[in-house]
């Protein structure tokens, strides 16, 4: 455990730490435990002769390698997870009987992985596509599964669908290309036509598909749950997790850049953070729809291509979740933890939204062969924090050494146990629910707009989002072969909205829809990443200097960036350090080529007064490509001149000041707004 995060010990985590060991100053030995003598050469018949079956330690060695990879997970390959904690604000006492949600102030241990959907466990993690945002609770009650996702709706009404969007956006199976994106013929062939994946597939276009960081996006656990209090009273719930930082993106040509510069963007990002006691943080709120108000709405609260406006339906915020310690060992926890929409603890229930019951089956299904048999729920990360006893035993890899002789109910020789609980004693007893119909395969005419919500975030857009929209249906619906797929997808959006399917009609040689549109006038600001939360805490800026730069000024710049919570890290033109005019030294993070403009949240340049023509060319290409970014850019002393050079001096996000505190200060202000979208970009 690292000093910073002593402390942080709790429940799940003395759990873990009974499974970890530490082989450094160890003796090296075989899996049974004899000590190694030779680990480089293996036994042979002569120095040139060949190599003999029975040696043991080669045999085991290598039959471990062979065996170490297990399936990717079908969907979400590839994540990154964080231990932390959940603590309540608010007691939910009136709505649900959930124990870890009963009393302000309970903290509860928890495991977080977020992760990209359509991409392979290797491919990057910057690309166009919805993230996974999954938090198991260690609760006392048993393990709570909130598995969510960073969009709060879904591109299907019915999981029976879910193999068949899945094969569409998944590499094509002829070539296996492309990787990790929908820009291609049977992605959009699906969509058009199943039109029900409208709402979702503008969430996809939108900035929401590329977000800055893990910390700075929502969750959603898009399906409608039930909260059931001690009197038996349910309610409709939907639960989402907001984060302190605010919800922030890429641009798109950032976006395909950092997917080549750093293919593990976000999870360097979450990692880093982490070290660095940066810990994050989202609040979890839940929006409330009381049983009797199920048909009250002009959508059906059951449809999970349906989102609930908060404007209708406020959000309450109940409690917030740290994420304050990283995984000791990737493959143990981040591989091997397996999360299910149906881990549920007395208190939360489910709904009869189609889509949730077909996830109740599909969780625990993949994970037995992901995980290779019925006991992955022993698996450290897996454990529940509290006791758990049943009559379920052997199968692969079991480790629990059952005692006695009895496994098996009703029984008389351990007095009938171990026993039911009743729902006073604690027991899980599903919702009663009247049911009074007949078994059909049909969907619900409730079901069957799929146009107004997603007119709706259209409406809440701000005009720069719109433009990313436009832009990102132009790109990906260009990447599509087929012309007659792209004139459907042309018309299916003009029923979302017709200015926006023309725009990007043209864009893609597609003929411009003559009618359509839809007459929703409704916004939801809330949707609008324009009205999102702005502070500077943790953004990185990369500061360019080079030698002889104003030693004295730049570190009390430097020192008041970071009083703000700001990153930084210093690029130059060689590695180890860059000496100021009054010999101050400063240790150098990375040259030109060992990171990039495109990595970072905003620019100080600095420069110096030795400068050589490389460092020039090098400090004007990052300058351009964060301006071009619409990236905050900050310069002081030897560094105005390249925002001279560039004609940069006046434009929005550009701050200069000879003042050390007010160039902080400004700076620091302009970072936080994220990006400057009102700067003029050729
Ligand atoms: Fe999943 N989903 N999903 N999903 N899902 C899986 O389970 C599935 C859906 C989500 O970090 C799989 O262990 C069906 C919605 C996350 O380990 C699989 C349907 C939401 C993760 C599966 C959905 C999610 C998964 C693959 C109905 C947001 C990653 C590996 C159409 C609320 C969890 C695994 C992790 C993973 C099935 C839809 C979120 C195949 C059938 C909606 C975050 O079981």
């Amino acid at each position: 455990m690292s000093d910073e995060n002593k402390g942080n010990e709790n429940k799940k985590q003395e759990q873990l730490e009974q499974f970890k060991v530490d082989d450094s100053n160890k003796k090296l030995t075989t899996n049974q435990g004899l000590k190694v003598s030779e680990d480089e050469f293996s036994l042979k018949a002569g120095e040139r002769g060949p190599t003999l079956m029975e040696d043991f330690h080669f045999r085991e060695k290598i039959m471990h390698f062979d065996h170490e990879r297990i399936p990717e997970r079908v969907v979400h390959a590839r994540g990154s997870a964080a231990h932390g904690e959940f603590e309540l604000y608010e007691s939910m006492k009136p709505y649900t009987k959930a124990n870890f949600l009963q009393t302000p102030g309970t903290k509860t241990p928890v495991f977080t992985r977020f992760s990209t959907v359509v991409g392979f466990r290797g491919s990057s993690d910057i690309v166009r596509d919805v993230r996974g945002f999954a938090t198991k609770f260690f609760t006392e009650e048993g393990n709570y599964d909130l598995v969510a996702n960073n969009m709060p709706v879904f591109f299907i009404q019915d999981s029976i669908k879910f193999p068949d969007i899945v094969h569409a956006i998944k590499p094509e199976p002829h070539n296996e290309i492309p990787q990790a994106t929908g820009a291609h013929d049977t992605f959009w062939d699906w969509v058009a036509n199943n039109q029900e994946s409208a709402h979702q597939v503008m969430w996809l276009m939108s900035d929401r598909a590329l977000p800055r960081s893990f910390r700075m996006m929502q969750g959603f656990g898009i399906n409608t749950f039930r909260f059931v209090n001690d009197q038996g009273k349910a309610h409709f719930v939907k639960f989402h997790w907001v984060p302190v930082l605010g919800v922030h993106s890429f641009v798109w040509d950032e976006a395909q850049k950092v997917a080549g510069k750093d293919t593990d963007f976000n999870r360097r990002d979450l990692y880093d953070a982490i070290e660095q006691g940066n810990y994050p943080e989202y609040e979890l709120g839940v929006q409330i729809i009381e049983e009797k108000d199920e048909f009250a709405f002009d959508f059906d609260i059951l449809d999970a291509t349906k989102l609930w406006p908060e404007e209708d339906v406020p959000l309450k915020i109940i409690g917030k979740l740290t994420l304050n310690r990283n995984p000791d060992n990737f493959f143990a926890e981040t591989e091997q933890v397996a999360f299910h929409p149906g881990n549920v603890v007395p208190g939360i229930d489910f709904s009869n939204d189609p889509l949730l019951q077909g996830r109740l089956f599909s969780y625990t299904d993949t994970q037995l062969i992901r995980l290779g048999g019925p006991n992955f729920h022993e698996l450290p990360i897996n454990r529940p924090v509290c006791p758990f006893h049943n009559n379920q035993r052997d199968g692969y890899g079991r480790q629990t050494i059952n005692k006695g002789k009895v496994s098996y109910r009703n029984n008389s020789l351990a007095n009938n146990t171990p026993a039911t609980s009743t729902a006073q004693e604690g027991g899980f007893v599903h919702y009663e629910e009247k049911m009074d119909s007949y078994k059909v395969q049909a969907r619900s005419e409730s079901f069957k707009d799929h146009f107004s919500q997603a007119k709706l975030f259209w409406n809440s857009m701000s005009a720069t989002e719109k433009q990313h929209i436009i832009d990102a249906f132009s790109f990906e619906v260009g990447k599509v072969k087929s012309m007659n797929v792209r004139q459907q997808v042309v018309e299916m959006f003009s029923h979302v909205d017709l200015k926006m399917a023309t725009a990007f009609a043209t864009n893609v040689g597609a003929t411009p829809p003559s009618n359509g549109g839809s007459n929703v006038t409704k916004a939801s600001p809330a949707l609008s990443q324009a009205n999102t939360t702005k502070i500077p805490a943790t953004r990185k800026v990369g500061v360019i200097m080079n030698n002889g730069f104003k030693d004295a000024e730049v570190k009390d710049i430097l020192h008041g960036l970071q009083a703000k919570g700001i990153v930084y890290e210093v690029i130059s033109e060689k590695q180890g350090v860059v000496t100021g005019e009054n010999s101050v030294d400063m240790m150098v993070d990375h040259t030109f080529s060992t990171t990039d403009s495109v990595l970072y949240d905003a620019l100080y340049i600095v420069g110096g007064s030795v400068e050589s023509k490389a460092f020039h060319k090098d400090t004007t290409y990052f300058l351009k490509e964060a301006f071009k970014h619409y990236k905050p850019i900050g310069a002081t002393h030897d560094g105005k001149k390249w925002l001279e050079e560039n004609i940069m001096l006046t434009s929005p996000g550009v701050v200069v000041n000879d003042n050390n505190q007010k160039f902080v200060d400004q700076f620091t202000e302009a970072i936080a707004a994220h990006r400057h979208w009102n700067r003029e970009v050729v």
